[in-house]
């Protein structure tokens, strides 16, 4: 490959378009469109959402491919970097809402050999019961339905906080509008998002999903791994979500192996 991977990536991106662009005949006025489709994105702030909704799952894929361990899937557009840190055992600020659901989120960090990995962040975050993230919609507040729970000296994790629901990309957007003019839909499956992180280990990011909720067969960011997918565990009136995870080396530990 050649050494410029701007170089090579680009014109490889630039050709294949190229390509799709001749197979159907696109007219001037459709590309002009496509041009005004960008500019609109772009004003209303959805290009990290647009471009999550049809590659975030495919860097995702590649990642797992190249490092291995627990299955990873997309980071999605809600990310915040400075979620407040969860005592272990601890609550993640939330509303009250008559439509709360309890959830406990738990499990044990590893390596790939099965050595828990102690003092591992653990980033989660979720959407509120009605379907919206901190720090991102309605002024709720960016410390709200997020937080870092470190691990104890076994490896282990566990928080609490309310039940994420089926999450609309909402379709007065243009993210949205344009799944609705494909003829789709703009629906992700509930979820709960992690990160997970712990020097010497490559950084895991994936999310866990509901086995029977609606759209976990049918999400509009292809995100959902069979793996991901947590059967029905309750405890004490909360919905539980076991997440154990199992870290790969980082990058740098593997080129020095
Ligand atoms: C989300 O909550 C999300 O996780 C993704 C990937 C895209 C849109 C909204
Ligand atoms: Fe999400």
């Amino acid at each position: 490959m050649s050494s410029n991977r701007i170089e090579t990536v680009v014109s490889d991106i630039v050709d294949s378009v190229r390509h799709v662009l001749m197979r159907h005949d696109v007219t001037f006025d459709e590309y002009r469109a496509g041009v005004m489709y960008l500019v609109e994105t772009a004003k209303a702030g959805e290009i990290p959402l647009l471009v999550d909704v049809f590659f975030n799952s495919t860097i995702s894929d590649i990642e797992n491919a190249v490092f291995g361990g627990t299955e990873g899937t997309i980071e999605g557009p809600y990310y915040l970097p400075d979620a407040p840190i969860i005592p272990n055992g601890g609550e993640v600020l939330t509303y009250e809402d008559d439509r709360n659901v309890p959830m406990i989120v738990r499990g044990t960090v590893r390596d790939l050999e099965g050595k828990p990995i102690a003092g591992a962040v653990v980033d989660i975050w979720h959407s509120t019961p009605d379907g919206y993230y901190g720090g991102i919609h309605n002024d709720i507040p960016a410390d709200f339905y997020r937080g870092k729970v470190l691990t104890d000296a076994e490896g282990q994790y566990l928080v609490r906080s309310t039940l994420p629901v089926a999450y609309k990309i909402p379709d007065q957007g243009p993210t949205g509008a344009l799944l609705v003019k494909m003829g789709r839909h703009s629906w992700r499956p509930a979820h709960v998002h992690f990160k997970v992180r712990a020097d010497g280990f490559h950084t895991l990011t994936t999310q866990s999903y509901f086995e029977g909720g609606e759209y976990v067969d049918d999400d509009c960011c292809t995100g959902v791994r069979n793996s991901q997918i947590k059967g029905d565990v309750r405890e004490d009136g909360a919905k539980v979500i076991e997440n154990d995870f199992q870290l790969a080396p980082a990058a740098a530990a593997r080129r020095a192996a």
